[in-house]
């Protein structure tokens, strides 16, 4: 009994620890078709429900039309490691055979141009079947049958991927030594490289000595490139011998830890990109050192990737989440351990 109760357990935990690791991203996203039977909208394909069968009312429907599509908006680009599509179960499921699943960023014939992820030879009826795209990035997901008059139908596609956009600026927190009028700190990282100041898109301090910009990743990070766009209306000359400083330290605000670059010049209204080349650190830092100046930074954008380094005992500065999970796994040993002593020690106490 017990092993029957520890087994389920299991079994309840791990899914739940799959469904976390990974997550569906088809929901996120806008959907069309070429053209719906009845109530069979496209966004029955995306409601996170796999029932098969026509009447319950969860599967997308085309009418039979030559090269019935449908189509998946992710918003932005991601990339795509597999498409789980569910056939209708109830009837004609040789319907899909022959469908394809295209992905890109491109809307060249409704998006059915894009390149080809794979061909649907058959899905068993009421089955649910994964196809790999190996990370082909795209922002568009069609599926249509090409070269045939036909109905489409699906009763849920799920997309397993990652996005491709790799600026971790945006997800912190920022602060400036000063602010000249308007040109708050966060203007640098608003995921706009508009570099007319009027725009409003630009960070700018006072004309103080040792101005500075701090970004906040909030946790540490190996940082790739730091790319910075200057501005473009006047003055580009001001950021001339700044300098990027990455680390964990707030000692003088930051601008002590170690130096990945010192920009000799930008172009007016020019980004120009800065390897760091893995630099790991919480705090990203401009500075223009020894000299009285106006710093002013009309985008900020870095490519990085959370550190493992930076927690040598996960439990000690892992988020709330990953506690839960470590406490999973260690109960999960703890069971195993305890049925695998019952079992050498009490032989007799399950029959
Ligand atoms: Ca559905
Ligand atoms: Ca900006």
């Amino acid at each position: 009994m017990h092993s029957t109760v520890m087994k389920k357990g299991v079994t309840w935990y791990l899914t739940r620890v799959y469904m976390k690791l990974s997550e569906n991203v088809a929901r996120l996203g806008q959907v069309a078709q070429s053209s719906t039977y009845g109530n069979a909208k496209p966004e029955n394909a995306i409601d996170g429900n796999r029932a098969s069968n026509y009447n319950q009312g969860s599967c997308a429907c085309t009418n039979n039309n030559l090269n019935p599509w449908w189509r998946l908006d992710l918003l932005k680009t991601y990339k795509i490691n597999t498409v789980t599509i569910t056939n209708r179960q109830d009837c004609c499921s040789e319907r899909i055979n022959g469908a394809e699943i295209r992905i890109g960023n491109s809307l060249n014939d409704n998006g059915n141009a894009n390149p080809r992820c794979a061909v649907i030879s058959s899905i068993a009826a009421g089955a649910s079947q994964t196809f790999a795209c190996n990370g082909m990035e795209g922002r568009y997901i069609n599926i249509i049958i090409p070269g045939r008059t036909e109905y489409l139908t699906l009763c849920e596609v799920e997309v397993d991927g990652t996005l491709s956009e790799t600026n971790v600026a945006r997800l912190g927190q920022v602060s400036q030594s000063s602010k000249y009028g308007n040109a708050k700190p966060e203007n640098a990282i608003d995921g706009n490289r508009a570099s007319n100041f009027n725009q409003g898109s630009c960070a700018c301090t006072n004309n103080n000595l040792n101005p500075w910009w701090r970004l906040d990743l909030l946790k540490t990070y190996k940082i790739n490139t730091v790319t910075i766009t200057n501005r473009q209306d006047c003055c580009p000359e001001r950021i001339n011998g700044a300098e990027i400083r990455i680390g964990n330290s707030l000692n003088d605000n930051g601008n002590a830890n170690p130096r990945c670059a010192v920009i000799s010049s930008i172009a007016a209204g020019a980004s120009q990109t800065f390897a760091c080349n893995g630099m790991e650190g919480r705090y990203i830092n401009i500075v223009i050192p020894g000299r009285t100046e106006y710093l002013t930074l009309c985008e900020v954008e870095v490519d990085g990737t959370l550190s493992g380094k930076s927690c040598p005992i996960l439990l000690v500065c892992s988020t709330f989440n990953e506690h839960i999970m470590v406490f999973g796994v260690l109960l999960i040993i703890l069971m195993l351990i305890f049925a695998t002593f019952q079992r050498l020690m009490l032989p007799d106490l399950d029959k």
